[in-house]
């Protein structure tokens, strides 16, 4: 007999509270697979994003994470080819952890019963231990939701920077997920093998019967009739993901793809001519007047230390070699402006202009008053790619106030981040230094 302080509480903490038959060590184990591949290229794409939206830049320039010594051991130098690089990562990126929210949401219902499983610490200390890191896992995984898509959707009013917070975030994760996946790995396979699921795609509610409680305290002790089939729950699992796929995608893809993206803020087409695709900030927002755009706008270069190199007008920039470079803009966010026909002068001529041809680095900055993103920094083999532009025009005409006239960076395979709009001043430097 257990003593009374030991019986579970009244309703959802008796396990009979919990009826569903089709909850039970099968179905959380199909979930469980899925997320089990899903996750991984998720939080992989993530950590690679990071890297690429950090080059690897010493002293601070861009990259004010704390800590960023400790947990950017595994940075490394973000290449500039193929030029769809990061638009590949950040669509897979967002766009998968978009699409996995219904199986997670369904997966944390087959195992509800679990977070009211009584005693709340199991009983004993190697239980108490397991609930915690799940909880872990369950927080981890809902802030890096939560976050994530706050931050798509322009909602995001989080305290503290949603880079840092998602990076971090990422790690608890990763961590949770490396335990638990230890720890249930072989309950989920055991589960799994207990039917077969070709069976279970033929089975509608009324052949549905619950799964033994023997097999898992998963399974309900006191099962309901069913009123919908394990395959019904797979199917509507599945069909939420494909329609959040529909919804999303078309985002990054682009094309007529880009008319189905309802849920992505940024995905719809907008207009016509040359300069109408996606904006992120516009001139408005960024403070940047026609005024200090005027005539009197200058490119200031400069060597760290050494001060103004040279100034350029815009007709002096009109003046030196075109270049032409056909590269998407492809944002943190996952959306993607698709390829676009920019033409300027190359970053690595400017680097020349300034004496800085074998620059370490150039800090970017724009007219931009205040602000997250007014500046960034570049690294040298993206200072040197010959795609890489400081562009006066895209597809033919001159850049639009709000794609950021008179001058624009633009980096094959950078975050849309790393393209600086209406650009007042380039600041080479010559050496990595050591951290400030
Ligand atoms: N000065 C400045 N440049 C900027 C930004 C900004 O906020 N300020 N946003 C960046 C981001 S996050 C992206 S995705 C691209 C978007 O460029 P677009 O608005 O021309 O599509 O611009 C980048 N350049
Ligand atoms: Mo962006």
């Amino acid at each position: 007999m257990k003593p009374p302080w030991l019986a579970p509480p009244p309703g959802p903490f008796r396990p009979g509270f919990w009826r569903s038959p089709v909850r039970g060590p099968w179905l959380t184990g199909v979930l469980s697979l899925v997320l089990l591949v899903g996750f991984p290229v998720v939080a992989i794409t993530g950590f690679v994003s990071y890297a690429a939206y950090n080059p690897g830049l010493s002293g601070g320039w861009t990259d004010l994470t704390p800590g960023k010594g400790f947990l950017g051991f595994y940075l490394f130098r973000w290449p500039t080819r193929p030029p769809w690089l990061y638009w590949l990562n950040q669509g897979v990126h967002v766009t998968g952890g978009l699409v996995l929210i219904p199986v997670l949401l369904t997966k944390l219902w087959s195992v509800l019963p679990r977070l009211f499983a009584w005693p709340p610490t199991g009983g004993s200390v190697a239980k108490a231990a397991e609930r915690a890191s799940l909880l872990l896992l369950v927080a981890a995984t809902m802030f890096e939701t939560v976050t994530g898509v706050t931050n798509i959707q322009y909602w995001y009013a989080w305290p503290g920077s949603f880079y840092q917070l998602h990076l971090y975030g990422g790690w608890v994760f990763l961590a949770a997920l490396a335990v638990h996946v230890g720890v249930k790995t072989p309950g989920m396979v055991r589960g799994m093998r207990r039917r077969s699921l070709r069976r279970e795609l033929r089975t509608g509610p009324d052949g549905t019967s619950a799964e033994p409680r023997e097999a898992s305290d998963l399974a309900p002790p006191n099962p309901a009739p069913a009123t919908i089939s394990r395959r019904g729950v797979l199917g509507l699992t599945a069909a939420s993901g494909v329609t959040m796929l529909v919804v999303t995608a078309g985002q990054s893809l682009g094309g007529w793809t880009r008319h189905l993206a309802v849920l992505a803020p940024r995905g719809r087409p907008r207009g016509d001519g040359p300069n109408a695709f996606q904006i992120n900030k516009t001139a408005e927002y960024a403070g940047v007047t026609p005024k200090m755009v005027g005539p009197d706008w200058e490119l200031e270069l400069d060597r760290l230390g050494e001060g103004v190199a040279r100034r350029l007008s815009y007709s002096d920039l009109l003046a030196l070699p075109q270049h032409t470079a056909e590269l998407p803009i492809a944002c943190v966010e996952g959306w993607s402006t698709g390829v676009q026909r920019w033409s300027g002068v190359r970053l690595a001529d400017l680097a020349r202009l300034a004496g800085a041809a074998d620059a370490y680095s150039v800090l970017v900055e724009s007219l931009q008053q205040g602000g997250a993103f007014g500046s960034a920094a570049l690294a040298r083999n993206q200072i040197r790619d010959p795609l890489a532009l400081l562009a006066l025009r895209v597809n033919g005409a001159e850049l639009s106030p709000d794609h950021g006239y008179p001058a624009r960076v633009i980096v094959p395979a950078a975050p849309g981040v790393h393209n600086t709009k209406w650009v007042s001043r380039m600041t080479f430097r010559m050496q990595e230094l050591d951290e400030p």
